[in-house]
């Protein structure tokens, strides 16, 4: 960031403050290295003057709608910016082409609607107010004069708006790329309407989201010749399994749950069910309704979405069967058996649930049973039926909970994916990825470790793409950038996924070896990154582990990362289902080859997920990016509340101050040449009267004010940080110095 030039009595600046983050304030005395400061809200501070920041007093009031239009480019300006402009209800700034999108937690009035996107259709970007619009406008454009693929990647912490913010996007190029409905559905209704039901599968709400998407999302659109929407594919990434048997207070559960409670009384009859309290998956939380959601509503509202992306009434019929099977299982409690370690229906009501779901699933009762309480054993000699303790029992039935839901949910995509049609024939596509932002818990388990995997990935694409940007910019303007470096995060990348030895490789070794238990496998990584700077073992710990990410440390937890790497779906269940008289369920449980389903070679979530990865970054990488950076002003999620440090971290966390530190290290401030002489001419008044050209004037002014290391692009002149606050200061002096003579003049007079 740029170095503090010219800070002396007087200077307006920018100082950290524990609470704000930062405050401005003016110096009011220069001791050594540090200076005494009276903030603007009546405090005396003192800091060191490398910590201080020049404040720009010439800022517009209303913020500028690019950071790049800051003459200050740094942390205070940019918040502070953001700030003006949040309290204006302009929730949308540049920083150059990264749109940032602060959440308003609002509706906003008109800023949607048709008449907008009327208006953005072929604006050029920058001309209207900073907006999603711009973004999935130039996006589209650049397809069709290029003919070249397009991504939009959004991303933001949990309840910053991403969904929102893809659903926008997706509408404006359904509006750019539709065609009038003469059928009964289009493509592009399609495409919009996978969004409420994948919404009501994936989502759910957390402490963080009332509406928190519990899956990563990138929807590719294909367009034809002529720029219209011809087909879509939906890939989605690592739905959170556990919350189908495991929900704390406040959240919930997954929203279908509790839609299908609410429906009409018919289908509750028929398929047994009634107050969500009653049944275990949803009432370990005492969250069952949500402010300003009917799920009655959405019940009728999720089918008829369902109707329009191409599932049948049947096959919908079938779906939300499945979904009171997995409400039924869930009650099926078990107790201690005769013999050791075995286990029995509890009583009379787990008799019932299971008689229901074994219904439901049109499975044999009895065979539902032994596959939850038994397994089989088979040595040469042969075959064994072994007893599960209650506990086992439990954890089986929780499996098998959780299997039926991620395969339903697999369904689902694939399903609208073959329905909405895929064009063999399209040219090019715009790619829209909603997914999870870098998370950081009190505890952070595996989840968390696939999620910040994924944003160091996307990192990395995004910081080699701002890099990539600047470097045209200077290309073009032919001025030498060649000694502008940046570190990027290949080192974090490798400690995660380089093989062998990297966290995933030697969390698959540990899976295979059955002696490992989480203590050996945090040992051995302990052994092996004894040296990495990324890595960190903590002190009092003999678990845990820290890694130290491009957004911060993050501890980790690994008790569980053994068994949430293991997707394996226990033989039993799935001779069980693969074999069920519905054949939507047997359906969900294809047979697999005999020497898969017996050898205890299990398939590694985390290998698999580095898989999917390096296919979505081949897929990023053959196109032309624009990033959106979703914001959280607060944690209330409340409208009209900005919370500094909390803005802070997360525009740390999305790179973009990252992006402004890539652009500091080259050229931050440019400015073309008529700008740069209107604002500093009066620095060296001859120059000007020279009747030079612009560019000569410019740099005749910057040799005059002896400064170097600018450089004179074609038709900008390009500054390097802090160059632009010294030459402020030059002009402050030369104006005060010209208003005193005014003054001295106008006192002779009197
Ligand atoms: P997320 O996708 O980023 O979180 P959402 O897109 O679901 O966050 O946004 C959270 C909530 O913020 C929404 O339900 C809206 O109430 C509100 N919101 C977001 N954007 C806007 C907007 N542009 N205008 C008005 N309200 C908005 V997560 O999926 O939890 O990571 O897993
Ligand atoms: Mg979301």
């Amino acid at each position: 960031m740029s170095t503090p030039v010219n800070i002396t009595a007087g200077s307006h600046v920018w100082v950290e403050d524990p609470e704000l983050a930062w405050i401005d304030g003016q110096v009011s005395k220069i001791d050594g290295k540090n200076a005494e400061i009276q903030t603007s809200d009546g405090k005396t501070v003192v800091a060191n003057l490398s910590k201080l920041y020049p404040k720009d007093m010439e800022a517009p009031a209303g913020g500028v709608d690019d950071m790049t239009k800051l003459s200050y480019l740094h942390e205070p300006g940019v918040l502070q910016n953001l700030a003006i402009r949040y309290e204006l209800n302009e929730i949308y700034t540049y920083t150059g082409n990264i749109l940032i999108a602060i959440n308003p937690f609002q509706r906003l009035p008109h800023i949607y609607d048709a008449h907008m996107m009327e208006q953005y259709k072929g604006a050029p970007f920058g001309e209207l107010s900073p907006h999603v619009f711009a973004v999935a406008d130039v996006a589209y454009r650049a397809m069709i004069n290029e003919g070249k693929s397009n991504s939009i990647l959004v991303s933001g912490e949990s309840g910053a708006g991403k969904t929102e913010t893809t659903k926008m996007l997706m509408r404006y190029l359904a509006f750019l790329g539709g065609r009038v409905a003469t059928e009964g559905r289009t493509v592009e209704q399609q495409v919009l309407e996978s969004n409420p039901v994948l919404e009501a599968f994936g989502n759910a709400k957390t402490v963080r989201n009332n509406n928190s998407s519990r899956f990563g999302k990138f929807v590719e659109i294909q367009f034809d010749k002529h720029g219209r929407i011809s087909g879509a594919a939906i890939r989605t990434y690592l739905l959170e399994r556990s919350r189908v048997c495991q929900v704390s207070d406040p959240e919930r559960n997954y929203h279908c749950f509790y839609l299908l409670c609410a429906a009409p009384p018919e289908v509750i009859e028929k398929y047994k069910l009634g107050n969500p309290k009653s049944f275990h998956y949803l009432n370990q939380t005492n969250c069952y309704e949500l402010s300003g959601i009917n799920d009655a509503h959405d019940y009728l509202a999720t089918r008829r979405a369902m109707d329009i992306v191409g599932i049948s009434e049947k096959e919908q019929d079938a779906i939300f069967k499945v979904i009171a099977a997995i409400l039924h299982l869930g009650n099926i409690e078990f107790a201690k058996g005769e013999e050791i370690d075995s286990s029995v229906l509890k009583d009379e009501k787990a008799k019932f649930h299971l008689k229901m779901t074994a219904e439901l699933l049109m499975c044999d009762a009895q065979a539902l049973e032994d596959a939850l309480c038994k397994r089989v054993m088979i040595t040469p000699e042969e075959v064994i039926k072994r007893s599960l303790d209650p506990l086992a029992a439990t954890v089986s039935r929780d499996g098998l909970a959780k299997t039926i839901y991620s395969r339903l949910f697999d369904w689902l995509v694939d399903k609208i994916n073959v329905s909405i049609g895929q064009d063999p024939n399209s040219k090019s596509l715009i790619g829209v990825l909603d997914i999870y932002g870098f998370e950081s818990f009190k505890t952070n388990s595996f989840e968390q470790f696939c999620i910040n995997f994924t944003n160091e990935k996307l990192q990395q694409h995004f910081n080699q793409h701002v890099f990539k940007m600047e470097q045209e910019e200077y290309t073009k303007e032919e001025i030498d950038w060649s000694y502008i470096e940046f570190v990027d995060n290949q080192d974090v990348l490798d400690l995660i996924e380089k093989r062998p030895g990297g966290v995933i490789s030697l969390l698959d070794e540990a899976c295979m070896f059955p002696k490992s238990t989480h203590e050996t496998f945090a040992q051995k990584l302990y052994q092996t990154f004894k040296t990495n700077k990324r890595f960190i073992k903590p002190k009092l710990s003999r678990t845990d582990f820290a890694i130290a990410h491009y957004a911060g440390e993050v501890l980790y937890t690994s008790d569980q990362f053994l068994d949430k790497n293991k997707d394996y779906v226990v033989p039993e269940h799935q001779d069980l289902l693969g074999t069920s008289k519905c054949p939507f369920v047997a359906g969900l449980f294809p047979p697999i080859a005999e020497e898969t389903s017996k050898s205890s070679k299990f398939s590694s979530i985390g290998s698999r997920f580095k898989l999917q990865l390096q296919q979505l970054m081949e897929t990023l990488n053959s196109t032309e990016p624009h990033y959106i950076r979703c914001v959280k002003p607060n944690n209330l999620l409340k409208p009209a509340i900005f919370e500094n440090v909390n803005v802070m971290q997360q525009l740390r966390c999305g790179g973009v101050l990252e992006a402004i530190r890539i652009s500091c290290a080259g050229y931050p401030t440019r400015r073309t040449f008529f700008e740069f002489n209107n604002r500093f001419g009066l620095l060296a008044p001859e120059v000007l009267e020279g009747n030079y050209d612009e560019k000569v004037a410019c740099k005749k002014i910057l040799e005059k004010k002896g400064l170097t290391g600018f450089q004179i692009g074609k038709t900008k002149i390009f500054l390097r940080a802090g160059q632009m606050a010294e030459l402020d200061a030059r002009r402050a002096e030369v104006l005060s110095g010209a208003a005193k003579t005014i003054q001295g003049k106008a006192r002779t007079h009197i």
